[in-house]
């Protein structure tokens, strides 16, 4: 199964989270509650039986937490990425001192851009999203880098949300959860398609971990379609993770 991990590495929010980047109206994140949801997200990782590493905080990085977007990691290496927000440029350093434990690195060069988020790993196959974060560049070099270690790739264009993975998530070794806007794309045609309800966009952003699902709470015509892959579900609050543009996948790297 393609999606089978044995470590994790977290990052603790900040006090300093809501001065993260966000496009959503849905108000400042409350830091007491993202702690709280922060460690249930551990403890559920822990539950799969992933060895987690949390890292402190990182000052003046409010969006650091969503460690996701720093690297790529396959069994084989870890691509530090250079992260397409300027806010954000500098986070990947720390990270690359925490992956380099474990496996070997390689990075994306200027003028490449790319956030981990774009990136989807079925199996040896990679979807790179091209989106406002990730450029041409940076794609290719992943690109590359992936194919030397036996991979194969394709780039997707990201035409709505922050990033491709907002959109578009394994769930089965062959499914992808994905969102409408989505559910056509030629380069997802090979697959199959649970196509999430237009309300509940917010659910494509669900983690399939060691044979388990991990969705976020509040979305139960979503939640009915991933019952009938019969795999145990977790559902985990991650509203003010929300405020700031970030889910469940953003909050960890799995390898
Ligand atoms: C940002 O805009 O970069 C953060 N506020 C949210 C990043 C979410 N990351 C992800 O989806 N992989």
């Amino acid at each position: 199964m393609s999606q089978s991990f044995t470590h994790a590495l977290c990052r603790r929010p900040g006090p300093d989270l809501a001065g993260g980047i966000t496009t959503s109206d849905l108000g400042k994140p409350d830091f007491a509650l993202a702690c709280d949801q922060f460690d249930k997200y551990v403890a559920t990782l822990r539950e799969c039986g992933l060895e987690v590493t949390v890292l402190d905080a990182l000052e003046s990085f409010p969006d650091a937490h969503f460690v996701e977007d720093t690297a790529v990691v396959t069994s084989d290496v870890a691509v530090i990425t250079r992260p397409g927000a300027a806010s954000r440029l500098g986070e990947q350093d720390s990270i690359s001192k925490a992956m380099a434990a474990h496996l070997p690195l390689a990075h994306i060069e200027f003028p490449g851009t790319l956030d981990g988020g774009d990136v989807l790993m079925i199996g040896t196959h990679f979807l790179i999203g091209i989106s406002d974060r990730t450029n041409d560049d940076g794609a290719r070099q992943l690109g590359a880098i992936l194919e030397s270690h036996g991979n194969t790739w394709q780039a997707v264009p990201v035409a709505a949300g922050l990033h491709f993975k907002s959109s578009v998530n394994i769930v089965g070794p062959n499914t992808l959860l994905v969102t409408e806007v989505f559910s056509g794309r030629e380069e997802l045609a090979g697959y199959e398609r649970i196509i999430v309800p237009p309300d509940e966009a917010y659910a494509g952003n669900t983690l399939l971990i060691n044979g388990r699902l991990i969705m976020p709470a509040g979305y139960p015509q979503t939640r009915k379609m991933l019952e009938t892959l019969s795999l145990p579900i977790t559902e985990l609050d991650t509203s003010e993770f929300r405020r700031m543009d970030g889910g469940l996948t953003c909050l960890s790297l799995r390898f």
